[in-house]
This record gives C-alpha cells, sequence and structure tokens, in this order.
C-alpha cells in the first residue's frame, strides 16, 4: 500500500478527525472545513510551508499538511482559525477582544458567512457589545479590558489617557477602538496561537 495518503475535501463542509501520519496530505477544498484534533493546542506545533499548514504532533512527531481548512478545533475547546484575508483575521481577533476566548466553529462559520455578503460592520461591532456585557464599563475599565484581551497586556498611561481623550472628543467610539486594536501587528503577534493568516485559502 501507498504510504502517501491524500485526502481532497470538495466544495462541501466538512468536520472531522483524520489520522495523522507520515506525508499526509489534506485539502479542505472550498466549503467551511475544521480539522479536529484530540488534546489541546499545545500538543502541536504549527507552522505554514509555502502554501501548506504543517502540523506536528509533539508527543510522537507525527505530522501531515493541510489546506483550504478554516480551522483547527481540539477536543479541550481550544480553537485555530485560519482566516483566509486581513477582514477575516481581524473579526476572528475581535472574539479576544470581546469575549476572551478562542471563536467556536459554529460562530467562525457565521463570521465568515456574514463577511462573504454585503454587511454592515457597524451590526457586526453591535452583535459583539450586545454579547460581551462590558457596556456598564467606565471608558477606563472598558479600554483596559479589551487591552487586555486583545494584547494580554494593560494600556500603558499614556495609550489610556490617550484613548480616554479620542472617545471623549467623538475622534473614536467604543464599537471602533477594538477595531483599532486588533488590526495592530501587536495583536496580530499575541494571539497568532489563536488566529492564523493565509491568503488565498478557500
Ligand atoms: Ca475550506
Amino acid at each position: 500500500m501507498d504510504a502517501i495518503r491524500d485526502f481532497i475535501g470538495g466544495d462541501e463542509d466538512n468536520q472531522g478527525y483524520l489520522p495523522l501520519g507520515l506525508a499526509m496530505n489534506t485539502d479542505g477544498g472550498a466549503g467551511f472545513d475544521v480539522l479536529r484534533m484530540p488534546g489541546s493546542r499545545d500538543d502541536v506545533h504549527l507552522e505554514f510551508v509555502d502554501n501548506h499548514l504543517e502540523l506536528t504532533q509533539l508527543s510522537d512527531g507525527a505530522m501531515f499538511s493541510i489546506k483550504n481548512a478554516e480551522m483547527i478545533a481540539f477536543d479541550n475547546n481550544e480553537t485555530v482559525v485560519i482566516a483566509h484575508n486581513q477582514t477575516e483575521g481581524i473579526l476572528a481577533r475581535l472574539v479576544h477582544s470581546f469575549f476572551n476566548r478562542d471563536a467556536t466553529a459554529a460562530e467562525w462559520q457565521l463570521g465568515r458567512e456574514t463577511l462573504q455578503q454585503p454587511y454592515d460592520p457597524d451590526a457586526i461591532l453591535d452583535w459583539f457589545q450586545q454579547r460581551a456585557g462590558l457596556q456598564d464599563l467606565p471608558d477606563t475599565d472598558y479600554v483596559q479590558t479589551i487591552y487586555t484581551q486583545t494584547l494580554g497586556r494593560s494600556a500603558t498611561g499614556d495609550e489610556l489617557d490617550l484613548q480616554l481623550s479620542r472617545l471623549e472628543s467623538n475622534q473614536i467610539d467604543r464599537n471602533w477602538l477594538p477595531v483599532e486594536i486588533a488590526q495592530s501587528s501587536e495583536a496580530v503577534t499575541h494571539l497568532i496561537g489563536s488566529v492564523l493568516l493565509q491568503d488565498g485559502w478557500v
């Protein structure tokens, strides 16, 4: 038997576990494809090689390579979103900014479908606000919560003063401040374990 196995997903939505093996190549194809994995995020190393994402299971070195997947979902409920463009990346990071956790598969499927049609960004941000429960926070606590959940650190004194003055003078509002922070290179780096970006995947 040929040791090299290929799995091609086709256009439909695919979701499931795959056996790890040497040179296992998986192509999710079009559609919303979720690779389920036992264990946790810390059990695997992920690295983009050319147009593929290589997964290596740290316990035994077993690996495979995937493309055109939208999410890796671990049994402990951690997930890794694989965004296919900048806007998807910002949206996936906003889940952390507002909810302080990874996106679920259902949320990410909904989010992608929302972005694929004409959409109202303010309606998306309202959706987050209504579920995040941060509305009653005073501005100082709101800014610090968004910084902490997006960047893993508090705003410095200078940053806090700047953001408070911008909010007060309506240069930015509480819906759009998280977007600004979630698209920063610092957010990309801090959340790289949970949100990856691979342009051009379907
Ligand atoms: Ca896909």
